[in-house]
């Protein structure tokens, strides 16, 4: 069974987010999602608007998903490789290098990021009418 694994806050849960789950799971059989917990993501500055507990419930929903664990820290991902025996690590190509380190322990694939929407920019649309 060929296991994937990818990271991310996934807040604000919309296509781009669904287009690399989809994708990261056609990369193989089983589909690991770390998800940033609040904590994690303050030291991203990133503040979420939905907490870790519905963000997981959320991404644990989704149907190319297969188990979800919590991004604690940025040390962590050499250890979730080895413990849940992954063969890919993917990511959305906004990270493009940053985890070439990974490639002594599974193969690394960094996929193109679907334009035109990001959590950052619905917020601003939000706040923009008077909403958030
Ligand atoms: N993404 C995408 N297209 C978008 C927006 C996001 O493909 N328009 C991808 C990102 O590249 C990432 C995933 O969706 O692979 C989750 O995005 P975020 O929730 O913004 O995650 P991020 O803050 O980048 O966290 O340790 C790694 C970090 O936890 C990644």
């Amino acid at each position: 069974m060929k296991k994937v694994i990818t990271y991310g806050t996934f807040d604000l849960f919309h296509i781009g987010h669904l287009n690399l789950l989809k994708r990261a799971k056609k990369l193989g059989d089983y589909l690991v999602v770390a998800v940033s917990t609040d904590e994690f993501n303050l030291g991203k500055n990133k503040k979420c608007v939905h907490p870790f507990e519905e963000r997981a419930k959320i991404v644990e929903a989704i149907k190319y998903v297969d188990e979800v664990i919590p991004e604690t820290n940025w040390k962590q991902k050499i250890t979730d490789v080895k413990n849940h025996e992954i063969d890919v690590f993917v990511i959305g190509d906004d990270w493009k290098g940053k985890f070439d380190f990974l490639k002594e322990f599974c193969e690394v694939v960094y996929l193109g990021r679907t334009e035109g929407i990001s959590t950052t920019e619905i917020k601003q649309e939000l706040s923009g009418q008077g909403k958030v």
